[in-house]
């Protein structure tokens, strides 16, 4: 469900919107309605990729090098919050204690080598997660039984990444969980959700959702919603994403938490908002972080099935396919590697 954009006469540009001029037709697509900013080197780059001749830039209003040069003052910026999903983890339903760790920083505790390598990094993660708490200063027993652990950063995050590509504005949202305790025992999980923003419209068509080693699409109207944002439900243990509600722990778009029939030590009745990390251009609001390490080694001494702390290597998020490439989520049942 691609839509082929033809390529433009020309390109009027104008703090921060710009006007396709087509050839055939001579009337102009007006993005203005996108309402939410257009990055200009973003749709270069994406007419570059699709190996369309950008014809001559035409710049209209303030000064030429400025207005093409990206988002400059006064352009509209990438606002992550606008897809920003609400979750519903697992509860106690069924008679176990429900999910017990929630998307966080994947850089949560800069104190305490837990594993004792000599190095304070992310293979300490497991070790140093206190459990069923959400909050900025997290203290508590580790995962895995150390004593005093934190201080920890523990408040809900995304790591946010933006791409055009077949005629949407694709946004990104990566969760990273310290814990996968699930069938498939691992330490890391990078789970994922994609919404599918129409360049035409400005209005999201579809979303995205990461099951095991699947992407499952839905209509965006057909979705679930909070208040205009989607209500996605996170499976125990393994934080695979479902279209159907859970019964514990909520976590809203604008960082409202609750226990519901879940359990939660820290963080029940607050209001604690998305920590937005990005290095993209434009994005409103976003945190800069380092993309380091490259690969997360999912395993740890305290998986019976995957001991190795440093083995079971898998790629950070930014090293993969998808991250650039989101249009292979289309293709159902070939994710790259099962989180
Ligand atoms: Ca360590
Ligand atoms: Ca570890
Ligand atoms: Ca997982
Ligand atoms: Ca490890």
């Amino acid at each position: 469900m691609k839509i082929k954009i033809p390529a433009p006469a020309f390109i009027a540009v104008s703090a921060g919107i710009f006007v396709f001029l087509h050839a055939k037709n001579a009337s102009p697509f007006d993005l203005r309605g996108a309402a939410e900013g257009l990055g200009f080197d973003t749709v270069i780059a994406d007419f570059e990729e699709a190996g369309v001749d950008l014809p001559e830039v035409k710049v209209s209003g303030e000064s030429g090098a400025g207005a093409a040069a990206g988002p400059g003052p006064g352009a509209a910026q990438i606002n992550p919050l606008k897809y920003l999903a609400t979750l519903q983890f697992d509860g106690k339903a069924y008679w176990n204690t429900g999910e017990q760790n929630f998307p966080q920083p994947f850089v949560f505790n800069t104190t305490q080598d837990a594993n004792g390598d000599g190095e304070i990094d992310a293979d300490d993660a497991l070790e140093n997660l206190v459990r069923y708490k959400i909050g900025r200063d997290v203290y508590g027993k580790g995962r895995s039984g150390l004593p005093d652990r934190g201080p920890n950063d523990q408040r809900p995050a995304v790591y946010f990444h933006y791409v055009v590509r077949g005629g949407y504005r694709v946004y990104e949202y990566w969760l990273y969980y310290a814990d996968n305790d699930y069938w498939n025992d691992h330490e890391h999980d990078w789970e994922r959700y994609f919404v599918y923003e129409s360049l035409l419209t400005g209005l999201p068509e579809r979303i995205v959702i990461s099951r095991h080693n699947q992407m499952r699409e839905y209509d965006w109207g057909k979705f679930p919603m909070d208040e205009g944002h989607p209500s996605i439900g996170v499976i125990g243990g393994g934080h695979a994403m479902r279209e159907a509600a859970q019964d514990g722990v909520r976590i809203r778009y604008n960082g409202e938490i609750s226990a519901n029939n879940g359990r939660l030590d820290a963080g029940d009745g607050q209001n604690i908002p998305w920590l937005i990390f990005s290095n993209d251009p434009g994005v409103k609001g976003a945190i800069s972080y380092v993309r380091q390490p490259d690969c997360f080694n999912y395993g740890d001494p305290r998986y019976f099935r995957n001991r190795d702390e440093y083995g079971d290597l898998r790629p950070a998020p930014w090293k993969r396919v998808l991250w650039d490439d989101p249009q292979y989520a289309d293709q159902g049942d070939t994710e790259e590697f099962s989180d």
